[in-house]
């Protein structure tokens, strides 16, 4: 058995999403980390099908476009839903998760020092969605009754806007169990609990 090689900048960013769920899933993988430097000098970034990274390598085949890669890795590793059904509940909450992922990128990257106080007023209306969504759902993830790719985006997506707005879950105890429900899964608790973890920023730009 191959190991995995990952590819990507010395950040969390779009890559957390897929080591998160290698991390949960107990498996390994080859971390390949490009700096700033290495980036801008233009030869890797030349190599890469769209310009960009995340990169994943599993044996022979290479994919690029974080979402591909966890959707890939998802069917392999059995946590993309039981049936047909749960596949396609499945790519919708993903795809709802990536709206406000989509959403933070734009205020990190964009907007951070202009439009942040706007963000905050519209991050409940965003967050009580999924609220609901985990209130209704007695399985306890998003979609049936076993973590899915997309429990992966979330919790993430939850850390990282405690870390940008410490209230935010304040009034929705659904999220708040979420969190720490899947926070305690041992692979999880013990990376979020490392120093690889840790030590890496969340965003390229040093904004969080
Ligand atoms: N759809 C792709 C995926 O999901 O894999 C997006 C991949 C992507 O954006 N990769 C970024 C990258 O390789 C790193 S994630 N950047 C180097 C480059 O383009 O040369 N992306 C839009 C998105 O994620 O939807 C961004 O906004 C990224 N921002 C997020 S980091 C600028 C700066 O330093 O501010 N030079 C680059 C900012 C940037 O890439």
């Amino acid at each position: 058995q191959m190991a995995y090689v990952l590819t990507y900048f010395p950040v969390r960013g779009r890559a957390e999403a897929i080591r998160l769920m290698l991390k949960d899933q107990g498996k390994d993988w080859t971390e390949v980390t490009v700096t700033r430097d290495m980036w801008l000098e233009g030869t890797v970034k030349n190599s890469c099908l769209f310009g960009q990274l995340p990169k994943f390598e599993d044996g022979d085949l290479t994919l690029y476009q974080s979402n591909a890669i966890r959707r890939y890795l998802a069917r392999k590793l059995g946590i993309y839903g039981k049936d047909d059904k749960e596949e396609a509940f499945i790519d919708m909450m993903d795809d709802a998760v990536q709206d406000l992922q989509n959403k933070y990128i734009k205020l990190i990257y964009q907007e951070y020092d202009t439009k942040k106080e706007d963000y905050f007023k519209q991050l409940p209306c965003d967050l009580a969605r999924f609220e609901k969504i985990l209130t209704c759902n007695e399985g306890g993830f998003l979609v049936g009754k076993q973590i899915s790719f997309a429990d992966y985006a979330l919790l993430l997506q939850l850390l990282n806007h405690e870390v940008l707005c410490p209230s935010a879950l304040d009034n929705f105890p659904s999220l708040q169990a979420y969190r720490d429900r899947l926070s305690a899964r041992p692979n999880i608790k013990a990376y979020l609990e490392s120093h690889a973890f840790k030590n890496t920023p969340i965003n390229g730009n040093g904004k969080q």
